[in-house]
């Protein structure tokens, strides 16, 4: 138009698989107090408002400059009261009281130590706080107790679990899941996903997705895999949970939803000379190896671009990726599949064409199928 140019407007989105986000946080302060209310809030099980502060803590995490003051979170979406008066204690005081009592709440201390293990979540912790149980050991010495082979692993296991993976670490265990997938068959596909896919430097875990062109192959492939690093002698623990994968069923409503695809979760030995720069502690290096966390996912192919969207994370652009796909698309969407409700539709989903961002996936209706 004429005369001046309009002032550019960015807008944040409300969905997080609209916004840009890097691995660097200019709201770091912000970010790890939301956190802090977020699990308080679901170890009290209060779902709103836990999801409200990791919704606002993704919204923060997305940009590029720092809050310096309320005024700069005006135009920002998905930020209430509640979090705007714990940013406006930050801003004031640089800490926030309201996360400083919980941090010093010895409910909270306990349930983030027992949620801590592999293999316990927060009813588990829940019930033995309620027992009076404080610490490791109390768990561990009291008789009545018993902890299922997860939670034995987990607290076997505890040091080198509750130490990040590093990038290098996880390449090495890409190397060794390759290997043992490849002495199997030698047209399967392996590929790195979860927090490493999104380039983050380090994880709790590697999950990876294997995925085979021959069909149904996928159902039996992972025992083979299984059986293989146990061979190896470097399976410390194996959860395997068999495909119950129905081609028939449409995408599901719920929340966050678990796929059907077999998978397993797994803790493996890696060892040191396998990885470049070597151990990078003082205990690993007189032992020679450590534990790692690996998740393994098995689609059947032309499941893969599904898998991989599912698998990449985080929860909470997957859950936005979802909302956005029902809400600003009239479509369901899950690990296996998008759904057109409008044209009652399955869309199939061109897999190396994929779009993180913007949900401009590169979409095309296949022919009509009766779901
Ligand atoms: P991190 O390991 O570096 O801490 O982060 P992450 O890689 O983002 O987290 P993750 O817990 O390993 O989960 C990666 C993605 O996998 C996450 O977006 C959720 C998704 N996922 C599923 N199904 C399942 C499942 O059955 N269990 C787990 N743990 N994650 C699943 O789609
Ligand atoms: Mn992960
Ligand atoms: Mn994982």
């Amino acid at each position: 138009p004429e005369g001046s140019t309009p002032t550019p407007v960015t807008t944040v989105s409300q969905y997080a698989c609209q916004r840009r986000t890097t691995i660097e946080n200019s709201n770091k302060i912000f970010t790890d107090a939301f956190e802090v209310l977020a699990d308080s809030y679901e170890f009290s099980e209060i779902e709103g408002s836990c999801l409200a502060f990791r919704r606002a803590a993704s919204v923060l995490k997305s940009l590029p400059c720092v809050v310096r003051c309320l005024g700069d979170t005006e135009d920002l979406p998905c930020l209430g009261d509640h979090t705007k008066a714990v940013m406006e204690e930050i801003l004031q005081y640089g800490r926030s009281f309201e996360v400083e009592k919980i941090l010093s709440d010895e409910r909270f201390q306990t349930l983030k130590l027992f949620t801590s293990v592999f293999g316990v979540g927060p009813k588990t912790a829940e019930k033995w706080y309620r027992r009076g149980l404080r610490s490791f050991s109390d768990i561990l010495t009291e008789p009545d107790i018993h902890l299922n082979r997860m939670q034995q692993t987990g607290f076997l296991h505890y040091e080198d679990i509750s130490r990040a993976v590093s990038k290098a670490e996880a390449r090495a265990l890409g190397n060794i899941i390759d290997e043992a997938v490849h002495a199997i068959t030698l047209d399967a596909m392996i590929a790195l996903t979860g927090g490493f896919r999104r380039g983050k430097e380090f994880g709790h875990d590697v999950d990876f997705i294997v995925t085979t062109p021959e069909l149904d192959r996928e159902r039996t492939l992972l025992p083979d895999i299984i059986d293989r690093l146990e061979q190896q002698g470097i399976l410390l623990y194996c959860d395997y949970q068999a495909s119950t994968f129905d081609i028939t069923k449409l995408p599901s409503h719920r929340f966050e939803a678990m796929d059907h695809f077999a998978k397993c979760f797994l803790i493996l030995r890696l060892e040191g000379s396998k990885v470049e720069g070597g151990l990078n502690c003082a205990e690993e290096d007189r032992r020679g190896w450590r534990a790692v966390r690996v998740d393994l996912v098995l689609p059947p192919m032309d499941r893969y671009a599904f898998a991989l969207l599912g698998w990449t994370g985080s929860r909470q652009f997957e859950r936005d990726l979802r909302r956005f796909a029902r809400s600003e698309r009239r479509m369901l969407l899950d690990n296996h599949a998008l759904y057109d409700k409008t044209k009652m539709l399955a869309v199939s989903l061109a897999g190396r064409v994929e779009e993180r961002s913007s949900f401009s996936l590169c979409l095309f209706v296949s022919r009509p199928r009766s779901l």
